[in-house]
């Protein structure tokens, strides 16, 4: 079956690059010849780049480009000109379920030596760090079997993001000039891996060894996994001892002019500008903003306000720890979940 599908998609993919070339459009050719073509270009750079050419010369006659990978790209949500704003309940309803509570109190309680000794070392929470692996790949159960360097060096063919991709690749490269097999580096088609599905450029810089043995294995070990995990907390920094928010009424009468941010955030904007400007819990309960289960962090603490299933509906007050959150994936459900995922965890 792949392999007419894959051949009958080669045959349309070269259709449309005559096409696209014989009426000027942009002549990004997605074949194997073209493919091919830029590898040479990629294995230089890897080469210039530190990589050794022991890693070099068993990784490049294995590669192909991935069609797959491309379609999973191209059918990515995000289109910048859509209006929709999307409600949070139905994703939270779907992301914050019994089962992955139930399955994060177990995990919480299989690790808890371990999680204490990191949270004492690094101030960020032992519920945080598993519901981050809970969000990531369900504590483990599924880290993704794409061939990390297949779909990497396809991407960075692609061309849409090739800077990004082709950097990841080399960065891969490297992680087994440092030891990882290739057979470890599996993961997702957009190139995350192991159980808290860093991308190799995080890993190179955050991915710690947990257990001592001398190597990160974020594929097969849990101390390591919650280590990098909590590494990367700590780089992006989370401050310990705050919430990364609280669930709130807000009044009727609120008047959310008085609050509106007005800048525009460089680092994904869509997601921001869901948010109020900051102000901090006084200001907030001044307002007449309330909390719904009783917990508020100290009054000095800044957050702003997002009503994620708009007016009317439970809204949130976020600290500085959700954007360590959005920082790990920028998303405010994404970031939503996890903080409540947390919060169901350790509750
Ligand atoms: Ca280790």
């Amino acid at each position: 079956m792949a392999f007419w599908g894959d051949r009958a998609r080669r045959a349309r993919n070269s259709i449309a690059a005559i096409i696209l070339a014989a009426t000027g459009g942009p002549a990004l050719a997605q074949d194997d010849a073209g493919f091919a073509r830029y590898m040479v270009e990629l294995r230089q750079q890897a080469l210039a780049q530190g990589v050794s050419t022991r890693t070099v010369d068993a990784v490049f006659p294995t590669l192909s480009y991935n069609p797959r990978v491309v379609e999973l790209d191209q059918a990515q949500p995000g289109n910048p000109n859509s209006t929709t704003v999307s409600m949070f309940a139905p994703y939270r309803i779907k992301h914050v379920d019994a089962a992955r509570i139930g399955r994060g109190r177990s995990t919480y309680q299989a690790q808890r030596s371990r999680l204490a000794r990191i949270e004492n070392e690094t101030g960020v929470p032992e519920s945080i760090m598993v519901a981050i692996w809970g969000h990531e790949t369900n504590y483990g159960s599924y880290t993704g079997d794409f061939d990390l360097l297949r779909s990497l060096a396809t991407l960075a063919y692609e061309g849409r993001r090739r800077a990004l991709f082709s950097g990841e690749f080399i960065a891969g490269l490297k992680m087994l000039d440092r030891g990882v097999t290739r057979s470890e580096l599996k993961g997702s088609w957009a190139g995350a891996t192991g159980n808290p599905q860093f991308l190799p450029s995080i890993y190179l810089r955050l991915a710690r060894d947990g257990d001592g043995d001398g190597r990160a294995d974020i594929w097969n070990s849990p101390a390591d996994t919650l280590a990098s995990i909590a590494n990367y907390f700590v780089n992006a920094g989370w401050r310990p001892g705050q919430p990364w928010g609280v669930a709130v009424d807000v009044p009727a009468s609120f008047n959310r002019s008085e609050v509106t941010n007005r800048m525009v955030s460089p680092r994904c904007p869509r997601v921001f500008e869901r948010h109020s400007g900051w102000r901090t819990m006084a200001e907030w309960r001044a307002l007449g903003i309330r909390p719904r289960d009783g917990r508020w962090p100290g009054d000095s603490v800044m957050a702003t306000l997002l009503e994620a299933d708009g007016p009317g509906k439970t809204a949130y007050l976020l600290t500085s720890n959700y954007r360590v959150i959005l920082d790990y994936n920028c998303s405010n459900f994404y970031a939503l979940s996890v903080g409540l995922l947390a919060d169901a965890i350790a509750g």
